[in-house]
């Protein structure tokens, strides 16, 4: 299923990109509007943008203005999505968003969608949702796993967010029949921490070798995306041991605070900001434009090996 052409905005330069063959790397604006505070919110998406162009690519952010989908921002466009409130859309919020004309803010899941309809490879994130601890009792499984069953697009991540439960999270990836690949590690990266200590299913020390297994995947006509698990780097890390205890802090006054649903990611990522002292939001920007930075050479190895 594609989105049809007069829905998608694409920004010139990403057309242009996109027909002449440069590598493109997709971003998230979930992570802007809803995953850290404003004016760090503004400087990361410049910094996102500035780190695949110096590193040789094009980068296209995705989001919602006025109810268009726009594939590639202005600076305007990213400062509106920094600075206005923006409906957090997930796959399936694009109806709604769309149909009320609203600006809206695209999860993994929908970032996912439009960035397979307009043909893009590769989209780096901070951390991919998954399944939520507790969710045996609240069924809360974000809908970034049943998108990463349907689009088959490279996606660079940090693990998943220490907030979920990462076994489950980790067995929902397998039954949607989703490679997990650790990028330089044996064991899933844990978002803020370089180790969950549960192992990945395949490890690979080489963007040619990440780039041969998503060919490989896409010859096999397989439907999923591929996940690339790449930790954050040592120096910017906060180990397990610190922000286990916060995390746990954090999910009680979660369900104090009876936030459910969509509310309870931006709620959790909020709440460990003023609990570290901003130090959680330093290592979200670090990890993130860390998944940058692998996502451009990734994007570039596919255009000139594959010409993907
Ligand atoms: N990564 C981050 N910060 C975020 C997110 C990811 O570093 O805010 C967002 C992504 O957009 C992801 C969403 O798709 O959180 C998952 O939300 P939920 O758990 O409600 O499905
Ligand atoms: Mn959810």
């Amino acid at each position: 299923m594609k989105i049809p052409s007069y829905l998608l905005h694409l920004h010139p330069k990403i057309k242009e990109a996109l027909s002449s063959g440069k590598p493109v790397v997709a971003l998230e604006s979930t992570i802007i509007s809803h995953g850290m505070p404003y004016p760090d919110n503004l400087s990361f998406a410049k910094k996102s943008e500035k780190i695949a162009c110096d590193g040789g690519a094009i980068p296209a952010t995705i989001g919602l203005l006025k109810g268009k989908i726009h594939v590639g921002l202005t600076d305007d466009e990213l400062e509106e999505l920094s600075v206005k409130p923006a409906f957090k859309t997930a796959s399936r919020d694009l109806s709604y968003v769309v149909s009320q004309n609203l600006n809206g803010a695209t999860t993994v899941s929908s970032t996912l969608a439009i960035a397979y309809s307009a043909g893009i490879k590769v989209f780096a994130t901070g951390g991919i949702g998954g399944v939520h601890r507790g969710a045996e009792s609240s069924f809360d499984i974000s809908q970034d796993i049943r998108a990463l069953e349907r689009y088959p697009l490279i996606v660079v991540t940090a693990g998943a967010k220490a907030i979920l439960d990462l076994p489950k999270t980790l067995e929902a990836l397998e039954t949607s029949g989703v490679p997990v690949v650790g990028y330089k590690t044996k064991s899933f990266p844990a978002f803020y921490s370089r180790s969950s200590g549960i192992p990945v299913p395949y490890s690979l020390n080489t963007v040619a070798e990440i780039v041969a297994l998503f060919h490989s995947h896409c010859s096999l006509q397989r439907s999923q995306a591929v996940v690339v698990a790449n930790p954050i780097a040592k120096i910017e890390e906060i180990t397990s041991d610190e922000i286990d205890t916060i995390i746990e802090t954090a999910l009680i006054n979660c369900g104090n605070e009876n936030i459910s649903g969509k509310n309870v990611t931006p709620f959790l990522l909020k709440e460990i900001v003023e609990m570290t002292g901003g130090r959680s939001l330093k290592a979200n920007i670090a990890l993130a434009l860390n998944n940058v930075r692998l996502a451009v050479e990734i994007s570039k190895q596919l255009k000139e090996r594959f010409r993907f």
